[in-house]
């Protein structure tokens, strides 16, 4: 399937090594990154996958003495020192600097892929104990979870504890100041407005930490007969909308940073502020992470008062779009479904519920971080295709 390597040559004074595939097709590799990457044991350590060789001892104008063909699937290199390093064709081939090849090799590593929803969103669903026990199941949660932004599992058991055990299939889950997992339910005093019977419009969890937790995760125990519906919208796809239709919005969102505060005792006593902006983009102009929870908006606003009016103008499309019957998703929770979503990416809202002294309605929540559950999609996958 990969192809052997039918010559192999120097060029640019000794600066690029051009490698000719049997396929016909050319990759270019510069020398610096050749010697920076060389597989030998003293120059990298197998047993951690990491490079042993210190930068300082790295000359970054080195070029190659002597090239060869070891076979048609390695290539070797003489260095001026006459250290030797030896580069197989598959590890070259998955390395190459074309944008082609980048664009393959990053796709694989990251799962870029979006499928953008409206009020018409399929919400997928899997029973709970499958992805538990099967890592087919488990990949396929994962995957459809990066791709589309939330899955539905069924099933659980109505008691506390379900999401810890989630927690250990994919790793580990985020500790925050609310606790390791955190109960949602009304409480008197309530340190967040999470924990009153009210109405939450559409939000992110956590803008106030620096990193807010990537994935969230929440267990119905307990559902209220009246009201507690929940609304789901993505807020990358509304951010695209937003960007078209009204680019001066877009530009204040994605440019204005925003205070936020949180300050109370629940884990432990906490005060926290953060900067952030409402919708964070890469350097290309693509919306990566919205961070939006307008009851931890702080009071304290640092900009200059003349652009406070537009900035508020600006928020106000932005959530009048989120909140259009042709973006947001309704739906109620059962016992024991535990609605898992990209919490960068979809804004999750619920509509308020009479209060009552018993107990109507009990959610168990928690998070996890993309790197851990990325990892464990990668994990999977390997397991799964049985590939690397
Ligand atoms: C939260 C939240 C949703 C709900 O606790 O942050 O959004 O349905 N809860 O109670
Ligand atoms: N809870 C649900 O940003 C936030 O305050 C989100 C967090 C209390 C853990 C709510
Ligand atoms: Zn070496
Ligand atoms: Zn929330």
């Amino acid at each position: 399937m990969n192809p052997g390597i039918q010559k192999v040559e120097a060029l640019d004074e000794g600066h690029f090594v051009c490698v000719k595939w049997e396929d016909g097709s050319e990759s270019s590799y510069p020398c610096v990154w050749l010697r920076d990457n060389c597989q030998c044991p003293l120059c990298f350590l197998p047993s951690a996958g990491a490079r042993r060789l210190l930068f300082e001892d790295l000359d970054v104008n080195i070029v190659v003495k002597q090239v060869a063909l070891a076979d048609t699937k390695k290539i070797s290199i003489t260095w001026p020192d006459e250290h030797t390093s030896e580069y197989e064709a598959e590890w070259l081939k998955k390395r190459c600097f074309s944008e082609e090849a980048r664009a393959v090799m990053q796709a694989d590593l990251f799962l870029p892929e979006r499928q953008y929803w409206g009020s018409d969103l399929q919400l997928p669903k899997i029973p709970f104990e499958e992805i538990m026990y099967s890592d087919e199941s488990a990949y396929k949660w994962l995957c459809t979870l990066k791709k589309v932004g939330i899955v539905l599992l069924t099933g659980a058991a109505t008691r506390q504890g379900e999401l810890i055990r989630l927690g250990h299939r994919i790793g580990f889950l985020r500790l925050t100041f609310y606790g390791p997992t955190w109960q949602v339910q009304d409480k008197a005093d309530a340190n967040n407005v999470a924990y009153t019977t009210g109405r939450l419009c559409f939000h992110t969890d956590y803008p106030v930490l620096q990193h807010p937790p990537g994935v969230q995760f929440l267990h119905c125990i307990k559902q209220t007969a009246a009201g507690g519906e929940s609304e789901v919208v993505d807020g990358f796809h509304v951010s695209n909308k937003l960007k078209k239709q009204n680019p001066e919005a877009y530009q204040i969102l994605s440019s204005t940073a925003v205070d936020y505060v949180d300050v109370g005792v629940d884990y432990c006593d906490f005060a926290v502020h953060c900067k952030q902006r409402i919708i964070d983009m890469d350097s290309r102009g693509q919306a990566i992470r919205i961070n939006y929870n307008n009851a931890t908006r702080d009071t304290v606003f640092d900009i200059p008062a003349e652009k406070v009016r537009p900035f508020y103008a600006a928020l106000k499309e932005f959530n009048d779009l989120l909140n259009s019957a042709e973006h947001k998703f309704t739906y109620k929770l059962k016992p024991g479904d535990i609605v898992t979503f990209d919490n960068w990416r979809v804004l999750h809202g619920r509509q308020s519920y009479p209060s009552c002294s018993e107990l109507t309605r009990h959610l168990e929540g928690a998070y996890a971080d993309w790197d851990v559950v990325m990892s464990r999609l990668r994990l999977l996958r390997k397991r799964v295709l049985n590939k690397d």
